[in-house]
């Protein structure tokens, strides 16, 4: 019997060297501690045993089993720690490998600029207001001082809907608006950033849809000196500390009168170039007091109220202050203009 029980000890041992996965093992363990196995055949015997016999085979037998099971352990603790070895091998992480570049967005030029504008008067104390891009006529521009037969409301200029409803073709609709809900309760001081659309066939420097900064103060005693004032703070701001600045007679129906600003060119200093066209100066606003019949219609008595409103394009700031000659590039998307403005901007 012990020959035996040495026997089939060996015979575990020999198949154990060649287990080389944890289901082979199982298989082996199920054979041979399984009731149907050799260790329950030798079990089967003790029957026929005397109680001494029994004793001491019952011994060997437990014996036996407790060192079937040790044997099959060592070799499950060993594939075990094999098959961690493997898999921390193959998962390693080598932190000295370059990172893959993560492609990070950037603002885009109109936004920089209109931000930028934000962020100045905010510190002036404006308000920034926003409204509909589909607007009412009569905000667009019976409240303007745009009676029907304008030739600005010719439809050649606007994208209209209905016949009362209409795009936007200026945000000053946002201040009619503003001011018709004010009432002439306190003073009003805000701008309004926002898109516009008009009937232009698009080239280098027209696009149908673009985008308008229009500011407007009301109070009593506002005056042209205050709108020379603030347009200087901006022009500089915008422009640099050591432009000119420079104001000229212009024409809009909503202002009288009406005022347009002009700042030395930044890229020749005064001296004449191509950007200026040998001007020395380069226009970058329209503003003027805003017209009687515009605050009258907003419901603003005007023998008691005065006030300034201007009109800012982000497209042209953008193109001048960055030097960009085509306005097509702030809408097509193609990131090889945006990458280029983002690199020489520092790409925030
Ligand atoms: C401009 C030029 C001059 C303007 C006028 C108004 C309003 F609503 F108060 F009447 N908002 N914006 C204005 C005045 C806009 O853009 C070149």
């Amino acid at each position: 019997m012990k020959e035996k029980m040495e026997l089939l000890k060996k015979e575990l041992k020999e198949k154990l060297e060649s287990v080389s996965d944890l289901k082979t093992l199982n298989e082996l363990k199920t054979t041979y501690l399984g009731k149907k196995g050799p260790i329950g055949e030798l079990s089967s015997m003790m029957g026929s045993l005397s109680i001494e016999e029994k004793k001491n085979f019952g011994k060997a037998l437990n014996d036996l089993k407790t060192e079937v099971t040790a044997l099959l352990e060592d070799v499950r603790v060993s594939l075990e720690e094999k098959e961690l070895n493997r898999k921390l091998e193959s998962e390693k992480i080598d932190v000295t490998l370059p990172s893959t570049k993560v492609r990070v967005g950037g603002v885009h030029p109109i936004t920089r600029v209109i931000e930028e504008v934000e962020d100045l008067f905010i510190s002036m104390g404006y308000d920034v207001v926003e409204g509909p891009e589909v607007e009412e006529d009569l905000y667009n521009f019976e409240k303007l001082n745009l009676p029907k037969g304008h030739p600005a409301r010719d439809s050649q200029d606007s994208f209209y809907i209905t016949n009362e409803l209409l795009l936007r073709t200026q945000t000053s609709a946002v201040q009619a608006r503003t001011m018709e809900a004010n009432k002439e309760k306190g003073p009003i001081r805000m701008i309004c950033p926002g898109k516009t659309y008009r009937r232009d066939n698009d080239d280098a420097t027209h696009s149908h849809q673009f985008h308008q900064i229009e500011g407007l103060v009301v109070d009593e005693n506002v005056s042209l000196a205050d709108l020379k004032g603030t347009l200087e703070v901006f022009a500089k701001k915008m422009f640099g500390e050591t432009r000119e600045v420079r104001f000229r007679p212009s024409f809009f129906p909503f202002t009288e009168p009406s005022i347009e600003v002009d700042v030395s060119c930044f890229k020749c200093g005064g001296e004449g170039c191509s950007l200026c066209k040998g001007t020395g100066w380069i226009e970058i606003l329209g503003s003027g007091m805003v017209h009687p019949n515009v605050l009258r219609d907003c419901g603003y008595d005007p023998e008691k109220y005065t006030g300034f409103a201007f009109g800012i394009g982000p497209e042209r700031v953008a193109m001048l202050k960055y030097g960009i000659n085509d306005i097509r590039n702030f809408y097509t998307d193609d990131l090889r203009f945006l990458n280029d403005f983002n690199r020489t901007e520092g790409g925030k």
